[in-house]
């Protein structure tokens, strides 16, 4: 197996209902009239790579989907139309406030007449219902599309299905790759078919995937708005590989965090700049979310790239 991207898509099978997924997104685009100031595909969480077909184990990419999900409320609060592509189980746009809630916590258990039934407790009652509001809205006027992935070949296939339907709206795309995706993965035709037996130590070998990005940004969205992100552990890595990223693939802005601090501080590096965008700890503390100035300033280049075609300023 080499590590060239069209060897990937012929050796790794699609999704069962991508055709399905396609239709989606073709329908959703197509409808997005001149009101909607663009259309951004926003991936979010990670990916896993499943060690058997019948798979029991995996290895999984950290992401809990928070960046995105957050990322998604403030594209669609700024008039973009979202389509929000994610890992199951990561947190989504609106219910994500609720996602560390225990479930029953929610609840109230009310009995009449030996009748049992369960209510949304007063406490959360009017905090669900404003979320779930917007929520309901996004989807009825058609502002927001779900769409989800587990294994990195699902993500890889959708996000190409995506790019297919995007590339006709030209520089009114926006590519906000947040999803942690893998950067190896076992080959289908390597993988144990059962669970791999526990006689002995098993031998895993990884594959490189090939890097996504290039094809993307040269033939699948040549004219598109992509932003990659760069996420490091080693500070002497992030603006480095972030640099290196921009060079190699040729797209216009990475975003660059550190594992850590990813919360409260990112670095948006194109080809002419760096720059900081940060929260004080009192914001912090206010429930400020940093994604709220990342996608304001991400708004501004992205209309000025429309006006001028510019890679990025
Ligand atoms: O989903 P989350 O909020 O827990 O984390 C977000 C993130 C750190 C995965 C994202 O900001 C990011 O850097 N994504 C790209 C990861 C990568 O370099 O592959």
């Amino acid at each position: 197996m080499g590590t060239n991207w069209e060897e990937f898509y012929a050796n790794q099978p699609p999704p069962n209902d991508l055709d399905k997924s396609a239709e989606l997104l073709k329908d959703f685009v197509e409808h997005q009239s001149e009101n909607v100031k663009g259309v951004v595909l926003v991936t979010s969480g990670g990916t896993t790579i499943p060690l058997e077909l019948n798979t029991v184990r995996f290895v999984d990419n950290f992401s809990a989907g928070t960046r995105g999900s957050i990322s998604a409320e403030y594209f669609l609060k700024n008039g973009y139309a979202v389509i929000f592509m994610y890992r199951v189980k990561s947190v989504q746009p609106f219910s994500r406030r609720f996602s560390n809630q225990n479930f029953f916590d929610i609840l109230e258990l009310s009995e009449t007449d030996n009748k049992r039934s369960a209510i949304v407790s007063a406490k959360y009652s009017n905090h669900i219902a404003e979320e779930l509001f917007k929520y309901r809205q996004a989807l009825k006027q058609r502002k927001l599309l779900e769409i989800s992935f587990t294994t990195l070949s699902e993500y890889l296939w959708l996000l190409r299905s995506a790019c297919q339907v995007l590339a006709t709206l030209k520089h009114r795309a926006i590519l906000y790759l947040a999803a942690a995706a893998s950067d190896f993965y076992v080959p289908s035709n390597e993988m144990s078919v059962h669970k791999i037996p526990s006689t002995g130590p098993p031998t895993i070998s990884l594959q490189l995937v090939p890097k996504m990005l290039k094809p993307l940004v040269s033939l699948w969205v040549p004219k598109a708005f992509v932003i990659s992100f760069k996420l490091e552990t080693d500070e002497t890595l992030l603006i480095p590989k972030a640099r290196g990223a921009l060079e190699n693939y040729n797209h216009n802005l990475v975003i660059a965090n550190m594992l850590h601090t990813r919360k409260q501080q990112v670095v948006l590096v194109s080809r002419e700049n760096d720059y900081k965008i940060s929260l004080t700890n009192e914001q912090m503390n206010n429930g400020e979310e940093i994604e709220k100035y990342i996608i304001e300033d991400l708004i501004k280049k992205h209309q000025d790239f429309m006006k001028n075609g510019n890679k990025c300023s």
